[in-house]
């Protein structure tokens, strides 16, 4: 039900009794009336926009009385194309303008992939909402010609793109025989990289490849035995200001339980190790019933050390879970490999994928 409001009265100091506790200032009636058009951030990216206007057509469907707007902006992370992101080392690479947008009031919300929100926000904005997961699972798109192979059969010293320590190190650690080069830009740069033959195979999230319509270019979905995905990946995450109830009511209809329930679990394991969204970590998580299973593994860079444990819980505590898990990785030397990493990012070594040039 909508109440007209026909001439909304600005909230004057004199309409709010002395003492009176704070929430009686956000006046949520007449915020939703007042204000005309919710406006939607989003960055530039094909897949940025593809997601951003998917969460706009939910909730248009859901709010037809509303209107919703996508504005987009570039982020850090789309200008510096030629820096590898381990080296960029930055949280919040993809999120930062988004968010400055949101806290001056010139966007009310802003559709991330949820793997690139980092898990801790800035002071003021919340998590308003965790949509549905499509597939977690890291994908070999290949060239040509490896059509006949799978990553367990890619000839030794075959070129291996990615950019991601995660996918670097538990691949070195099942296939030492591959070589790793890194790979920057959007989706479409990177197959066109791929089918130039600059690669022999690149390793992308299905997720991304889904949203795009580009699933019969995955040729191989990654068992969680050889590639752990990354926290939140398949998932998006919508930020929005914490004070701002009228959206934060809008975007609970759009939270999908199970998702938001599993996606606690691996962000609160994450956020315990401290790590950012550059780190060698990966979860995978099952809900069945009430009861979660969180899987998570931190690896060496050079593949050799791979700290893995696994834990069930209820799905209810699944913050719980996730940190206990942390604590346990922690025990079996996560800390020390995590330590390890941090300084061989700094230094540039070798271990690194390389850049091609
Ligand atoms: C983050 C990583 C990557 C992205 C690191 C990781 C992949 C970088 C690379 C945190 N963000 O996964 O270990 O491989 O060069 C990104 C993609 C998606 C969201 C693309 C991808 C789409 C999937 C999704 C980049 N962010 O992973 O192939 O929405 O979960």
């Amino acid at each position: 039900m909508t109440s007209p409001v026909s001439s909304p009265q600005p909230v004057s100091n004199q309409m709010i009794p002395p003492g009176a506790p704070e929430a009686s200032l956000q006046a949520p009636a007449l915020a939703s009336q007042s204000r005309p058009v919710i406006r939607i951030g989003s960055r530039q990216s094909q897949l940025a926009l593809v997601q951003t206007h998917w969460v706009q057509e939910q909730l248009q469907k859901l709010h037809p009385d509303r209107v919703f707007e996508v504005s987009s902006m570039k982020t850090q992370g789309d200008k510096i194309l030629d820096v590898a992101l381990a080296k960029i080392g930055d949280k919040g690479l993809f999120t930062k303008e988004l968010e400055l947008a949101m806290m001056q009031q010139q966007a009310d919300l802003a559709v991330h992939s949820l793997k690139d929100l980092p898990t801790r926000l800035p002071e003021g904005l919340v998590l308003g909402a965790i949509t549905e997961r499509v597939d977690p699972a890291d994908a070999l798109v290949v060239h040509a010609q490896h059509r006949d192979k799978q990553i367990e059969t890619l000839p030794p010293g075959s070129v291996v793109g990615t950019s991601s320590l995660r996918r670097l190190a538990q691949l070195r650690h099942h296939f030492p025989h591959l070589a790793f080069k890194d790979i920057r830009g959007n989706l479409n740069t990177r197959l066109q990289k791929l089918d130039a033959g600059e690669y022999d195979a690149i390793i992308l999230a299905a997720a991304g490849m889904q949203r795009l319509g580009w699933s019969d270019r995955i040729h191989q979905v990654l068992p969680a035995e050889i590639s752990l995905h990354a926290v939140g990946q398949g998932a998006l995450g919508i930020e929005c200001r914490a004070d701002d109830a009228d959206v934060l009511s809008l975007l609970k209809s759009l939270e999908h339980q199970p998702t938001a329930q599993r996606c606690q679990a691996e962000r609160a394991f994450l956020r315990e190790l401290e790590g950012g969204c550059q780190v060698p970590i990966g979860v995978n998580t099952c809900l069945t019933g009430d009861q979660l299973i969180l899987t998570g593994v931190v690896a060496s860079l050079d593949g050799q050390r791979l700290v893995k444990d696994m834990l069930t819980g209820l799905a209810s505590e699944a913050e719980q879970l996730g940190i206990e898990l942390a604590r346990r990785l922690r025990q079996q030397g996560a800390q020390e490999i995590l330590d390890e990493i941090f300084v061989e990012v700094r230094q540039n070594s070798p271990l690194l994928p390389k850049e091609l040039s």
